[in-house]
């Protein structure tokens, strides 16, 4: 079973970006038979899209978690819901400032995420990380590619989410000002992995659901 960690390039402006930099250390670990596999998306509203669906191509995985920055977040917001619109606050990594447009034509209004991010979140707390269920994953590329990315799964098995991940203590002290919450790239990843194991978890227990017939989903 392979479970799909995507993280971003770095952007506005930033040389940095803690989704990308958690995502290298997870990068081939195991979590109760379950390989990670990672894949970088650009920072970019006409590429992001095609990035995360030749990554989902190549690798077949299971469940796909999808990770970004959020600059002023201090927790791990692990997002509900997805929306169907570009609204971009900066330029993206090629300039483009798409505002009021849709992610997909025709799409629905919305998409939820299929993780299941109460459990995610009660785990992680439990261990010690301050997560939070987040109710918007904002209007820039990581709602783009959330709302992408369940939009490609949603008639499939495999699950997939959001999680937006606080900034790196090098880019807070970038920043100078008034102290923002930070995290380091390895608490970033060994919270990431409590996180992973209970959707391994959950996985396996859906597995075993399909195969005593019951094939429920959640
Ligand atoms: N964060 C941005 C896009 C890429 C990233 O890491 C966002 O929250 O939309």
């Amino acid at each position: 079973m392979k479970i799909l960690i995507t993280g971003f390039e770095p952007f506005g402006g930033e040389t940095v970006n803690p989704s990308w930099e958690a995502a290298q250390l997870l990068a081939g670990q195991q979590v109760q038979g379950a390989s990670l596999v990672v894949a970088q998306l650009p920072c970019v509203f006409a590429k992001s899209l095609d990035a995360l669906a030749a990554a989902i191509q190549l690798h077949q995985p299971r469940a796909v978690i999808a990770l970004g920055q959020a600059d002023g977040r201090s927790d791990f917001s692990i997002e509900r819901v997805a929306i169907n619109v570009c609204d971009a606050r900066i330029p993206d990594n090629e300039g483009a400032q798409p505002i009021d447009e849709p992610v997909i034509a025709q799409g629905p209004a919305a998409y939820f995420s299929s993780l299941p991010i109460k459990k995610m979140a009660m785990h992680l707390k439990a261990k010690g990380h301050p997560a939070a269920i987040s109710q918007t994953a904002g209007t820039f590329v990581c709602n783009q590619v959330f709302y992408g990315l369940q939009h490609l799964l949603c008639n499939t098995p495999v699950l997939s989410g959001f999680v937006h991940v606080p900034l790196l203590p090098s880019q807070v002290a970038a920043r100078g000002g008034p102290s923002l919450a930070s995290m380091s790239s390895e608490t970033l990843a060994q919270a990431l992995l409590c996180a992973i194991e209970v959707l391994v978890q959950h996985l396996q227990s859906d597995e075993r659901d399909i195969k005593w017939g019951m094939g429920a989903n959640h």
